[in-house]
């Protein structure tokens, strides 16, 4: 059986977009989106579609287990925040629950949002004496005045649209509709993908149905998909423990990259498409992220590594310079007051705009 990575891009477009259907939530997600990018189009506004966050790849149709990945949105939320900043609209395509713009200085910092709060001094209201109102924390007031200003300036001037996935299907099935919706805004639509979409997948044709046993189960009880020789099949060439062994044997295949289709076909003509490359190995690092740039002939390619990715970033481009660092110098590697740590701003990002020079360490 040929594997989705070697056909063609657009053949493998077309078996990996029958075999799934499309995510419930995406004729809605289309609908806002289309009225978002109408709303710029007509102020001549650019756009830029931020995926932010991990995809989860579930082992069984019915899904009570799923591979992850560590990704939590930060690259994505705080980005987001920089090109709002900078005037664009934002499309922020991330997996549910991660770091939003704006709200993740307070939702998943060290501190609940309540340690924010506290109660003012009862008022002399006869009838409510023990009643003083809430109140933000003195030493928080600054910070979250001036998160609070822009969250509302972004809220009521439509300038973030916020669209959630979980899996990699839906992953896959909102970029491609975002990106064909995106095509009225030609040059001024920009594609910023830092989302952390899983590699390896498992084809609905071989997925489980059900919950995967961990234990044997009675012969009156099996379903279709159990048989009763020595090894338990949960689809065809899914493989489940041989009886007695605590054991899953879980068959991945890889998932098919869609750059290609994303650059060539999807996005509008003139739009700028950045991709983000994560390795754990430094020497991989610049090699993949060129080889990518490579393979799929697009704008930029910003790599970074697991473990200094909030603070160092390369910039791997077709022209000259092709590899620029990006530092955060160690001074400003502190945290916010919320607990919540700044990643390197990529506010240079701006199509035309020129790049600032690398801070050193
Ligand atoms: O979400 P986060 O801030 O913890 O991590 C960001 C990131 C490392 C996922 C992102 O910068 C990135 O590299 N995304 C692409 C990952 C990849 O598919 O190689």
């Amino acid at each position: 059986m040929t594997l989705l990575g070697d056909m063609e891009p657009a053949e493998a477009e077309s078996v990996y977009f029958n075999e799934y259907s499309a995510p419930k939530a995406l004729p809605k997600h289309e609908a806002l989106a289309r009225a978002f990018i109408d709303l710029h189009v007509e102020d001549n506004r650019r756009v830029v579609l931020v995926t932010s966050g991990g995809t989860t790849v579930p082992l069984e149709t019915q899904t009570v287990r799923f591979i992850d990945n560590f990704s939590a949105g930060t690259r994505g939320a705080t980005s987001a925040e920089y090109f709002l900043q900078q005037g664009y609209a934002v499309i922020f395509l991330h997996r549910q629950y991660s770091l939003l713009p704006y709200s993740r200085h307070y939702s998943h910092s060290t501190n609940c949002f309540l340690d924010f709060m506290d109660e003012a001094p009862p008022t002399a209201d006869a009838a409510n004496p023990d009643h003083g109102s809430i109140v933000v924390r003195s030493e928080y007031q600054d910070e979250m005045r001036d998160v609070l200003r822009k969250y509302r300036y972004a809220k009521q001037n439509n300038r973030l649209l916020l669209l959630p996935f979980t899996t990699v299907a839906e992953y896959m099935f909102e970029l491609r509709a975002m990106a064909k919706l995106m095509r009225p805004l030609g040059s001024n639509a920009l594609f910023y993908l830092a989302a952390a979409v899983s590699d390896f997948f498992i084809p609905r044709s071989r997925m489980a149905e059900h919950k995967i046993q961990s234990q044997e189960i009675p012969a009156h009880l099996q379903g279709d998909t159990v048989d009763d020789s020595e090894e338990i099949y949960t689809g065809e060439n899914e493989i489940q423990p041989p009886k007695n062994q605590k054991k899953l044997v879980v068959n991945l295949d890889p998932v098919p990259k869609f750059l290609h289709r994303l650059v060539d076909g999807w996005a509008p003509d003139g739009s700028m498409v950045v991709s983000f490359k994560l390795e754990t190995d430094p020497s991989l690092l610049v090699y993949k992220a060129r080889t990518a740039l490579q393979r799929y002939s697009h704008h930029l390619v910003i790599g970074n590594l697991l473990s200094t990715r909030k603070w160092e970033v390369v910039f791997i481009t077709p022209d000259a310079p092709h590899e620029r660092w990006i530092r955060v110098p160690k001074a400003r590697r502190s945290k916010s007051i919320s607990g919540v740590e700044d990643q390197v701003g990529l506010a240079e990002i701006q199509k035309g705009g020129s790049a600032q020079k690398p801070t050193s360490q």
